[in-house]
């Protein structure tokens, strides 16, 4: 984090009652900062997840803010009656004038949530159970999103997942070099490169757009503490028109390997059949219903697609001087991208076997 928010004075233009008693930053998501804030209510602690959110990325926050005031909204509905619904759902804090943000003086725009407590995300997946757990959440939430009425939601990043798009920036950004970086990347710039052919297959299928979440990174899905449950997807600045595919895909990458994305070991990155496994049974219990056969066939091809494009946008934000993620130390988005690279090279060995088993699932 760079700068120091006040959050007391940030939280001040919120609904939220009693004292406020401090906050502390709050996860490890590379674009918006997050904090827990507590306040005393009566002899209640009560804490709230607060957030800035990146108006560089997010060009046009209210159409972000539109988008999950409509997504929660309906997934609050679709949830009625169901059991502990306040957990399964992220509900916004309005603001004092009744919007569902603040912009503060310095061009910051802010939300808040409740705090879903007893629950937590993981950087990096412990079992196949916990994989089993992230697919069917991150399935149900598309086939509760499947019913979402007109109109479209808003495209808040535009080409968010046009993978030839971002191979095309990459290539932009390897002739203009403008952080020198391009000769001391040449492996991940070679083998970048040598992907070309795979890049357009999913935006070329002619595959349904549907609502997606197109984030489903596993530390976006909290599960349970006690039982163990993917209780609420949360994250959802990017949640607008895509393809499941990318989605599955985003979970293939995150859920399958049990190494951090910035692993500097490479030989902890691997593809885990069993995790495979396990998220994609999760994955088709919600969703095998109402997916095309279409999109069925792509599933097991859109980890490695998306796997090679995030490497591809590190490698890129690398080159450029780290001007899009967040870093914490030097060559860190290069280090993403090995990771990535590595998880590549790891599910073409398995690709195959990967197939045939969505197939015997779908
Ligand atoms: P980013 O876009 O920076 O990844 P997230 O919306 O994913 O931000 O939030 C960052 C972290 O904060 C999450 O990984 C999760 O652990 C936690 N978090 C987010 N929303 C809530 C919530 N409503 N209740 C509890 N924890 C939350
Ligand atoms: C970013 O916000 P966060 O950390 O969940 C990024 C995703 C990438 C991911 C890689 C808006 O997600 O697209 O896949 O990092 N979000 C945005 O870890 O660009
Ligand atoms: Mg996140």
């Amino acid at each position: 984090m760079n700068e120091q928010h006040d959050l007391a004075a940030v939280i001040s233009h919120f609904e939220i009652s009693g004292i406020f008693s401090g906050a502390t930053p709050y996860g490890s998501g590379h674009i918006n900062d997050s904090y827990s804030a507590v306040v005393l209510q009566g002899n209640r602690q009560v804490r709230y997840l607060v957030q800035r959110m990146n108006h560089h990325i997010f060009k046009d926050p209210i159409a972000v803010m539109e988008n999950i005031q409509r997504v929660t909204s309906h997934l609050a509905a679709q949830l009625a009656g169901e059991p502990d619904r306040d957990r399964r759902v992220l509900a916004l804090v309005k603001a004092r004038d009744g919007r569902a943000w603040h912009a503060d003086q310095g061009a910051n725009f802010w939300r808040a949530y409740r705090f879903i407590e007893k629950a937590s995300s993981y950087d990096a997946v412990q079992s196949p159970q916990q994989a089993y757990q992230a697919g069917k959440a991150f399935g149900q939430f598309q086939k509760m999103l499947a019913s979402m009425p007109a109109p479209r939601l808003h495209e808040t990043i535009p080409d968010f997942h046009h993978t030839p798009r971002r191979f095309a920036a990459l290539e932009r950004a390897i002739s203009e070099d403008l952080a020198n970086r391009a000769a001391d990347a040449k492996p991940e710039i070679d083998f970048a490169l040598a992907h070309e052919s795979i890049v357009g297959v999913l935006v070329d299928a002619n595959l349904p757009e549907r609502v997606t979440h197109n984030d489903t990174k596993f530390n976006n899905v909290l599960l349970d503490d006690a039982t163990g449950e993917g209780i609420c997807v949360i994250d959802l600045d990017t949640v607008m028109p895509g393809l499941a595919a990318y989605d599955f895909g985003d979970m293939v990458r995150t859920t399958t390997s049990p190494a951090m994305e910035d692993e500097q070991d490479l030989f902890k990155v691997s593809m885990e059949f069993p995790m495979f496994e396990a998220l994609t049974r999760g994955y088709l219990d919600a969703t095998g219903s109402f997916l095309t056969n279409a999109e069925k066939e792509h599933l097991a091809f859109s980890g490695k697609l998306i796997t090679l494009e995030v490497g591809i946008r590190f490698l890129t934000d690398h080159l450029a001087g780290d001007t899009y993620f967040k870093v914490h130390r030097e060559g860190h988005n290069l280090d993403r991208c090995r990771t990535q690279f590595k998880l590549v090279e790891s599910i073409e060995r398995q690709e195959e076997k990967m197939s045939r088993l969505v197939d015997t699932l779908a």
